[in-house]
């Protein structure tokens, strides 16, 4: 099955949103491999965002993401990058549709609650930068029977 980073950003934290966001996931059937709180510090922000360091927003989305503790956890499931970006919405909150993360719960044009990965080369190279394999674990969901179809697993 196709895994994903997903980052819960400090803006999510800070604005008790967690449990509103971990539940959306799970209520659609995502399914965790892998979670973990943290700080995250300057040289695993510019690694996390070495694809945007010539980009002007560079500096602030570093002070950003540096500046209060994330979730950051390992999605998985069939499609899930797909799935998770739809639930995420654009960019930033004024531009998101409701209904999406950043839709009912952004105003900002910075702070924007979550990061997933945008395509499996990403989260092949972002998922490292956060957990070790063997914080990765693979179990099984007893409802998965229920989740997909039998034909899809
Ligand atoms: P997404 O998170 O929707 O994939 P990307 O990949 O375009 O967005 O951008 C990565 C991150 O860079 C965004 N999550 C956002 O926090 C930040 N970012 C993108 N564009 C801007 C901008 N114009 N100003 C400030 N931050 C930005």
């Amino acid at each position: 099955m196709e895994k994903m980073l997903v980052v819960l950003k400090p803006d999510a934290l800070q604005r008790r949103l967690v449990g509103e966001i971990l539940g959306r996931l799970e209520r659609k059937g995502v399914k965790i491999a892998a979670m973990k709180m943290l700080q995250v510090d300057l040289p695993r922000a510019k690694k996390m965002y070495s694809v945007h360091k010539e980009k002007d927003f560079y500096e602030p989305l570093l002070k950003f993401i540096t500046a209060s503790p994330v979730i950051a956890m390992v999605a998985e499931g069939v499609d899930v990058i797909h799935i998770v970006r739809a639930m995420m919405g654009k960019t930033f909150g004024p531009d998101a549709d409701s209904g999406t993360i950043r839709g009912d719960f952004g105003m900002s044009r910075r702070y924007n609650l979550i990061h997933g990965s945008d395509c499996p080369d990403s989260a092949a190279r972002e998922i490292p930068i956060f957990f070790d394999e063997d914080e990765i674990i693979d179990y099984k969901l007893a409802e998965d029977t229920w989740v997909y179809s039998v034909i899809d697993r």
